[in-house]
């Protein structure tokens, strides 16, 4: 062949892998840390404004039924890595896991296979990010205030400004700067909105009219469930005056926690007045036993529903980013948290229960052209599933040792059933006091075993009970749904290579 053809071959092969790169779709996952599916308009929560999020919703698909395998940070990230629970990717807990980055991950694959990737933001592995084009994370937890990031090349730098605006502000930047012929995929890891739930400046006092209403459980007294009654997560008793509540009695107090004490002097200055203007009020009410446990609900819930709104504003923020660089039809947007939270249901703040408001996860998703907009999915999916859905979505082949499974022929109707059930394991057992515990949900029944700091079952009716108080284990009439429940339990078990969980099934309970 002369020269001249040699080269309307390549510049024709050229073309159409430019073309190819240009059709797989442009994937952002939006992860937020401990946002609960309570503080969500789209989830049916009249008094939070979350234009955002509903936004996605309203264009694509909202998931009532998505939920994790270890309700805790880090061993989500791993799994929504990896596609894998939390014994086979190895990070089980926040107090001693180090994510092994050396291994396979759905990023990982998009990379070798021609997309830009990127993670910018929370990331709490332990580990810096393998695999990825580029990445920009928070030190552990993170600041809300004037927050540090380590670079790629393991410096630290201190950026200005409020959290969650400035985690938009790279994500935005990156996108700026890529590679406009090859696809991406970028991960936005928030803070927000993690305990201590500090706002920003424009947003203290945002939902200060608003008396939020109890939850019918928020007095529970833990009959018949041991766990329950051991843990420390209570507003009532674990929930801090000072560190959460921001009620500092006196200079040295306030200055002594990270968040205050990198402000700037005018983030300072309107932090202050918002609440020394409440300290005064709260002096002056002198309130003791209910008031004070109900009076830090209310206040619990303000700070917590003001930090959504910076997350929030700043999920439109991507959204307008999309459609004003005409990305919007190509790209894929998820937003989730790495877990539910407890919005004083049982009394609680917190999670890594496998209780609905803990193990449920909020999840949307717009996927233009595959997903009708303003649908509800209501098939048990979790965040196993994200890898493989992506890799899916992307025209690549999902590792046969992936766990979860592509979430795209459900959505797309090609295949009409889901998972029956769903396998949990939450491992850590430190902070809270929270038992380790493993169990099975199916439509109807949820069983759990906790082990370790509680060695007891329990099982819960969810059609009669679906907030979790009456545990049913043991109770005359149920034995032959909890046998079949065991047995469904342990074949997940089994499925899932869980060796640990395995043994336990075999220990009766003292
Ligand atoms: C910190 C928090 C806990 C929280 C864990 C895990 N305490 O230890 O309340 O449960 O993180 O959260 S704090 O005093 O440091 O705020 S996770 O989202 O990272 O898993
Ligand atoms: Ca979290």
């Amino acid at each position: 062949m002369r020269l001249r053809n040699w080269m309307s071959v390549l510049f024709s092969l050229a073309v159409t892998s430019t073309a190819f790169a240009q059709q797989r779709p442009n994937v952002i996952i939006i992860i937020s840390d401990d946002h609960a599916f309570q503080a969500i308009g789209a989830y049916g929560n009249k008094l939070v404004k979350t234009p955002g999020i509903d936004r996605i919703a309203q264009e694509g698909t909202r998931f009532d039924r998505a939920y994790v395998t270890n309700s805790l940070c880090g061993p989500s990230r791993a799994t929504i890595l990896t596609g894998k629970y939390s014994h086979k990717n190895g990070f089980k807990d926040n107090d001693h896991s180090r994510f092994d980055g050396s291994q396979p991950s759905f990023i990982k694959e998009l990379t070798q296979n021609g997309y830009q990737t990127a993670w910018i933001g929370k990331w709490h592995l332990e580990t810096k990010p393998q695999g990825f084009s580029h990445w920009e994370i928070l030190p552990g937890q993170g600041q809300y205030y004037n927050p540090d990031f380590i670079e790629m090349d393991s410096s630290i730098s201190r950026a200005s400004g409020y959290v969650s605006n400035i985690i938009e502000d790279k994500a935005e930047n990156w996108l700026d700067q890529r590679d406009t012929t090859k696809p991406f995929c970028l991960v936005i890891g928030h803070k927000a909105t993690h305990r201590e739930w500090f706002p920003d400046t424009c947003d203290l006092g945002r939902y200060d009219g608003i008396t939020f209403p109890l939850p019918a459980n928020f007095y529970d007294d833990y009959n018949s469930r041991k766990a329950a009654a051991v843990q420390d997560m209570t507003i009532d008793k674990t929930m801090t005056m000072s560190y959460d509540l921001k009620m500092f009695t006196n200079q040295e107090e306030e200055d002594k926690w990270n968040n205050t004490k990198r402000m700037s002097p005018s983030q300072r200055s309107a932090f202050d007045t918002y609440y020394n203007k409440i300290r005064e009020e709260l002096k002056a009410k002198n309130l003791s036993g209910k008031a004070l446990v109900e009076w830090k609900f209310q206040r619990y819930l303000r700070d917590y529903y003001s930090t959504v709104a910076a997350l929030d504003r700043n999920i439109s923020r991507t959204l307008q980013y999309l459609d004003k660089h005409q990305l919007t039809k190509n790209t894929i947007v998820i937003y989730m948290s790495d877990q539910g939270f407890f919005m004083g249901e049982h009394g609680w703040f917190d999670k890594r229960w496998m209780y609905e408001e803990s193990f449920r996860t909020p999840m949307v998703m717009r996927y233009p052209g595959v997903l009708k907009p303003g649908t509800v999915n209501k098939d048990f999916v979790m965040n196993l599933d994200i890898a493989p859905t992506i890799l899916d979505a992307a025209g690549m082949k999902v590792p046969a040792d992936m766990q979860g499974e592509s979430m795209l022929p459900l959505l797309k109707h090609t295949k009409q059933k889901g998972r029956e059930a769903m396998y949990y394991h939450y491992y850590e057992n430190t902070v809270h006091h929270v038992s380790p515990q493993f169990g099975i949900k199916t439509q109807r029944y949820k069983l759990i075993r906790f082990y370790e700091r509680v060695d007891a079952w329990e099982l819960f009716d969810l059609d009669t009970d679906k907030s979790e108080m009456h545990n049913l284990y043991g109770q005359k009439g149920y034995e032959a749904i909890t046998a079949k429940l065991k047995k469904q339990l342990s074949d997940l078990i089994t499925k899932y290579d869980d060796t640990e969980a395995a043994a336990l099934m075999k220990v009766e309970v003292k």
